[in-house]
């Protein structure tokens, strides 16, 4: 067990920095035994300090000291203490230069934090607190220099050499070494520093700005890799042009720079002018990549680049700012989504990510605050609550202000904190100065951890032609924070008739040209409002859009939810109202009170399935019965087994009904051979490929053909993995093990689609799946030190596998538990976001929550846990 337990940082306690840096000047020399960095600061004491400080306090993290010198002169021993996580420099003058040497040894980082290396090259990656891992700094982001950074490396080996800004010098070395300098004008904290030097080959292009200036666009990849930039390299072209015409931001540098990696533990990191992608996020092909992962890609290229302002240009005053520059990039790149595609699809993207997994978050252990007051280790806090719900804070201000005002008070923003480390309420400044409007409740989003329940209900005086809606608020109770405080809410509504069209929503008896749609503000716990000229009761739509993070609670009958699917004026409505109705469905099942499958959702997925005139992306999204995790999210205490048997007897009584309807859609769908990523195209991959999963999952015998011609035929990655996924999830036992061996055959060079085959198998509802994780364990394409393959097989199986994983015996648990134990020596970050599935054992009924915990507390009691589990699993196991 660990002794002692790590210190918790508190916002409440945040000082401005005692010195400030204005210059780095950083040499690194790399070779195969380790590097040597010569760090030399520029450093001055900060006028603002309160009080003086007189000694200089630098972070460090694992590293070996070499010297330390001062103005030139080398100080000795007695001048400095190195206490490992600190150097402490003693009595230091006002203005002074800094000279470090350390060693480090990027071969033996497995952590994936600071300097390290993958598949033969150094790279790096310093956020939030990987920068004291190469050399010791004032590593805060409230501390910002003019970074020069020389890099020297075998010239054979290490042909490319790159670090951020413009590359201003370059020579030969002795021993067939050579060298790159690069200079950054802009001041940066040291969490955007960046350097990679590897055999990479090039993908060049261009992109001229709105003023005209030609910017250079490079990525460099492994040469194997040479084909798969292109997606990356438009999504790129597209986000430039984007951020210019709808932000008003242009690139300000002359080179951009993006680079991939197969060791990376998270999905891509925005460092100044050379953003580090991790390969599965970058790289694509229709052979290789399905339509998922071109989508996610173009999303991440969008947000790494969009961060250039919203992160780098105005950055974090303090890690509890995180959200300032995440949750803005999030909305900011979900807005760029949509645009590039189907907007309705984006916002049931996001809404379900929010409802499935943020607000499980939210309801759990380590729930927090967008902007928290505490923390252990800040690499736990890159949570969905940072970064999804913080984008929907952001996206509540642009409803409230209108496009228009939130666009100034965006540009406000960039203007009055260009170059300069600030938080979230500067943010929300900016945006009340620029619009007028007082956004003192709204903070309370920041504030306040929890997702507010939203409770309806409604009356109708036909008489008087009055419709009534009364909204309670409530936002549950949280770790360390109770009794909490109404929040202001937008509140979009629409009011349907019985013919289906928006009615008037008149607030006054007289009130004439009343608009079809309103968005409310709620601010207090209980508001009623009045809808007056009205001859029917309405059919209500509520949230529209899900125009706010909240739980809505209103007794729809399944009659209304039947009317919404096929009338709401709001797609995103249109398709909420069939996930309550399949949801409905399910839960009657699960509580044993209906007997059998409601034949209303059965013909409302007929009438889905058999009108083309409908839009086809939003049908493909409205056939997605909801996931066996939001059926876990909407339970009081889960059954993980008695869920995936409702959802499971849902599936097979409409593949049954529908089996003309979805061979229909199939043969209607088919591949013309071309691909493309229009959101039609998407749609109609997607609608062939839910007809062939459900087909096979009553085992149908002529899906099952058609599934193999599928898979033997299919142009495109999508496809193919859509037939492997239908055979792996079937009975058909020799034809889906001779897929998944053709498909190893042919694809065991690429990690990017062995990724996806480990995937499509630790998904896998066959019985017996557990075991069978333990063989790919062993197989030779997995690795431990690879994050993708540890997700691709562990991740996915606990993450995403309810029935497999939930075993009534526990074995799943502790089998996790296990894996945990293991990851955590070589990789904390990693091992602390593998426990999270454990961690919600409250949410499961027993056996599963007790033997839950029980794995979880065999996490805690290892021998030298790191800070990251540490934090998540005492946090998780606290009264
Ligand atoms: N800022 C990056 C995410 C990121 C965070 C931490 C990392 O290492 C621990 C790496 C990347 C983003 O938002 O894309
Ligand atoms: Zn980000």
């Amino acid at each position: 067990m660990r002794t002692s337990q790590p210190r918790t940082i508190y916002l409440s306690e945040y000082r401005v920095p005692a010195f400030l840096v204005d210059h780095v000047d950083l040499r690194f020399e790399l070779f195969e035994n380790g590097a040597r960095v010569h760090s030399t600061l520029t450093v001055r004491r900060n006028p603002e300090y309160p009080g003086v400080a007189e000694h200089l306090e630098l972070d460090g993290d694992s590293l070996k000291l070499e010297s330390v010198s001062l103005d030139g002169i080398e100080l000795g021993a007695d001048r400095y203490q190195d206490q490992g996580d600190k150097l402490v420099v003693q009595a230091v003058p006002d203005k002074f230069g800094l000279n470090v040497v350390t060693w480090i040894e990027p071969q033996n980082n497995t952590r994936l934090e600071g300097l390290y290396k993958s598949s033969g090259m150094f790279c790096t990656q310093c956020e939030a607190e990987g920068f004291r891992c190469i050399t010791f700094f004032p590593d805060r982001p409230d501390v910002m220099a003019r970074f020069r950074t020389r890099v020297e490396a075998d010239r054979e080996k290490y042909p490319v050499l790159l670090s951020n800004g413009n590359d201003v010098d370059r020579g030969e070395l002795a021993d067939g070494r050579h060298f790159v300098t690069w200079e950054d004008p802009f001041p940066k904290p040291c969490y955007l520093f960046a350097l990679v030097a590897g055999d990479l080959v090039l993908k060049q292009d261009t992109f001229t700005t709105c003023s005209g200036r030609d910017i250079d666009l490079r990525i460099y990849v492994e040469a194997r890799n040479a084909a798969k930039c292109d997606h990356a390299m438009d999504s790129l072209k597209r986000s430039m042009r984007w951020d210019e015409e709808v932000y008003g931001r242009e690139y300000d540098l002359d080179i951009f720079m993006i680079v991939a990696v197969d060791d990376f533990n998270m999905g891509a990191m925005e460092n100044k002018g050379l953003n580090i992608f991790n390969s599965s996020c970058v790289l694509a092909s229709p052979e290789t990549a399905a339509d998922t992962a071109f989508q996610r890609i173009e999303a991440i290229v969008a947000h790494e680049y969009f961060h250039n302002w919203s992160g780098n240009r105005v950055t974090c005053r303090d890690w509890f700012q995180l959200s300032l520059k995440e949750g803005f990039t999030v909305f900011r790149d979900a807005g760029f989504s949509a645009d590039m595609g189907s907007p309705t699809v984006k916002r049931i993207e996001d809404a379900t990510l929010m409802r499935t997994a943020q607000f499980a978050e939210d309801a759990g252990p380590m729930s927090h605050p967008v902007r928290p007051s505490s923390y252990m280790e800040i690499s736990n806090f890159y949570t969905l609550t940072i970064y999804e719900k913080g984008a929907e804070v952001v996206r509540m201000i642009h409803t409230l202000l209108g496009p228009e005002l939130f666009r100034k008070g965006s540009d406000l923003y960039f203007e009055r904190h260009d170059g300069q480390a600030v938080t979230t309420d500067d943010f929300v400044k900016a945006m009340e100065d620029a619009s007028g409007r007082d956004l003192g409740q709204f903070r309370l989003w920041y504030e306040q951890a929890g997702t507010p329940l939203l409770t309806v209900r409604d009356d109708f005086d036909s008489e008087a032609g009055i419709y009534r809606l009364t909204i309670e608020q409530a936002i549950p109770d949280s770790p360390g924070q109770t009794s909490k405080n109404p929040q202001h809410i937008p509140f979009a509504l629409g009011l349907l008739g019985s013919d289906g069209t928006d009615l008037p929503l008149r607030l006054f008896a007289d009130e004439n040209d009343a608009p079809s749609e309103r968005v409310l503000e709620l601010t207090a716990a209980r508001h009623e409002f009045e809808f007056h000229g009205l001859s029917e009761r309405p059919v209500p739509s509520l949230v529209r859009g899900f125009s706010a993070p909240v739980r809505v609670d209103y007794p729809w009958t399944r009659e209304q939810l039947i009317f919404l699917m096929n009338h709401d004026g709001d797609g995103f409505n249109r398709w909420d109202a069939g996930q309550r109705l399949a949801v409905d469905v399910i839960q009657a099942l699960i509580r044993g009170d209906e007997e059998g499958v409601d034949e209303r959702l059965v013909e409302a997925y007929r009438s889905l399935l058999s009108d083309p005139s409908l839009d086809q992306a939003l049908v493909a999204k409205m056939l997605q019965l909801p996931s066996e995790a939001y059926l876990v999210e909407l339970a009081d205490s889960a059954d993980a087994q008695a869920i995936h048997g409702a959802r499971t007897r849902v599936l097979d009584c409409l593949a049954q009904a529908l089996r003309g309807e979805l061979l229909e859609c199939y043969r209607r769908n088919g591949d013309d051979g071309s691909y493309q990523l229009t959101p039609e195209a998407i749609a109609a991959r997607s609608l062939r490929n839910t007809a062939l999963s459900w087909l096979l999952h009553i085992g149908d015998r002529e899906a099952c053909g058609l599934a193999q011609t599928q898979y033997q035929d299919a142009g495109n990655m999508t496809d193919r993995m859509g037939a492997l996924r239908a055979l792996v999830n079937s009975c058909f036992v020799t034809e889906r093990e001779a897929a998944l061996n053709d498909f190893y055959q042919c694809w065991q060079d690429d990690p990017q689609v062995v990724e996806q085959w480990f995937s499509v198998q630790a998904a896998s509802l066959q019985a017996g799946t557990l075991n069978h994780i333990r063989e790919l364990l062993a197989h030779p394409a997995f690795d431990w030190k690879n994050p993708n393959k540890v997700r691709s097989v562990i991740g996915v199986f606990a993450g995403q596998n309810l029935a497999q994983f939930h075993q009534a015996d526990g074995s799943g648990y502790i089998f996790l538990a296990e894996q945990v134990c293991r990851l955590d020596d070589s990789n904390p970050q990693i091992a602390a976001r593998l426990v999270s599935p454990l961690t919600r054992w409250r949410k499961f009924a027993e056996p599963y929550g007790g033997k839950m915990k029980q794995a979880l507390a065999s996490v805690r009691d290892k021998e030298g846990l790191s800070k990251d589990v540490f934090e998540i699993v005492h946090k998780s196991l606290k009264e």
